[in-house]
């Protein structure tokens, strides 16, 4: 399966966030920490052209530390410190101001020389889809301002908030790039959650997730669906459809006749995934 993706708002999106580049002091990259290069947007250095960048790792609560600190140390030596952070309940996001104001030192220092007040940084967060950009937001402004969902697509335009006196930021809808080049990387994304559900074959979806999981979870997945008996051949499909079988039966995905039914195992374990019941886990790891 290909994922081809061509919504009108992502296009626009993108031009939104070229007139407004000359306001922007700081951009903040938000990747999903569970699938940091498939989430980076490969236009945002040709938008970007040189702003001053921080990069967070977002959902740290849902991916396997052990990768996360893995990705750290990528990111570190590409000369990008990538921060991990959780903006649901808010852990590492007080670590943002600083480091955004540290990227912005040098014209605060020369405002101060004279004599100016520095205005507040402002900032603009880019991301994909669903990766947590207006709930990191909210996070940093103390309230709820940006509406958020458990979907892609929820912010359709864009918007400043304050957060304090120190910071301005603005909101903007997730972009995805039009066609993913490597199949691999829209797997990982529909997994996730970055591509709408009606655009998604989620069987196939499904697949990618057990054979993944197999091949570096399999305890996670034996502990969750009670599934023994994991195939060796992961590159054989019928082999992994069994798994996803036997997870249709363990979870009552049954239809008349006593078959299992496929869609809605897939949907069952797309949604554990997401949901971190399996545990916490990484679909991509650094090389
Ligand atoms: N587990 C977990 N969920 C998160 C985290 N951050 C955001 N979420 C959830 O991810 C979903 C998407 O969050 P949003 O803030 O709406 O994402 P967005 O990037 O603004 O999405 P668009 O506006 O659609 O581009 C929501 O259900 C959030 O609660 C996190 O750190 N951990
Ligand atoms: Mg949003």
């Amino acid at each position: 399966m290909t994922i081809q993706w061509f919504p009108g708002h992502m296009t626009k999106a993108r031009r939104q966030i070229e007139d407004k580049l000359k306001l922007i002091d700081v951009v903040i990259e938000l990747l999903d920490a569970r699938v940091p290069l498939s989430s980076r947007n490969p236009m945002v250095d040709e938008i970007l052209k040189g702003k001053p960048r921080l990069v967070l790792l977002n959902k740290t609560d849902l991916a396997d530390p052990q990768v996360t600190a893995q990705w750290v140390k990528y990111f570190a030596e590409q000369g990008l410190p990538a921060l991990p952070i959780d903006a649901a309940t808010g852990t590492a996001t007080k670590e943002i101001l600083p480091r955004v104001k540290q990227l912005w030192a040098d014209k605060i220092e020369r405002q101060l020389s004279k004599g100016i007040n520095p205005r507040a940084v402002r900032a603009l967060i880019v991301g994909i889809p669903n990766v947590g950009k207006s709930t990191l937001i909210n996070q940093l402004a103390g309230k709820k301002i940006a509406a958020t969902g458990d979907k892609p697509g929820v912010t359709k335009g864009q918007q400043w908030i304050k957060v304090g006196t120190e910071m301005d930021l603005l909101d903007t809808p997730g972009i995805l790039w039009p066609k993913f080049e490597d199949q691999l990387v829209g797997q990982r994304l529909a997994a996730t959650g970055a591509i709408k559900e009606e655009l998604l074959h989620l069987d196939e979806i499904a697949l990618f997730v057990v054979r993944y999981m197999v091949e570096h979870y399999g305890a996670a997945l034996q502990e969750r669906f009670g599934v023994t008996d994991l195939p060796e051949d992961m590159e054989n499909v019928h082999e992994v459809v069994k798994v996803m079988e036997a997870i249709g039966r363990k979870r009552g995905a049954i239809v008349s006749g006593g078959k299992v039914d496929l869609d809605k195992a897939s949907l069952i374990i797309i949604r554990d995934l997401r949901a971190g019941k399996m545990g916490r886990i990484s679909l991509e790891k650094p090389q």
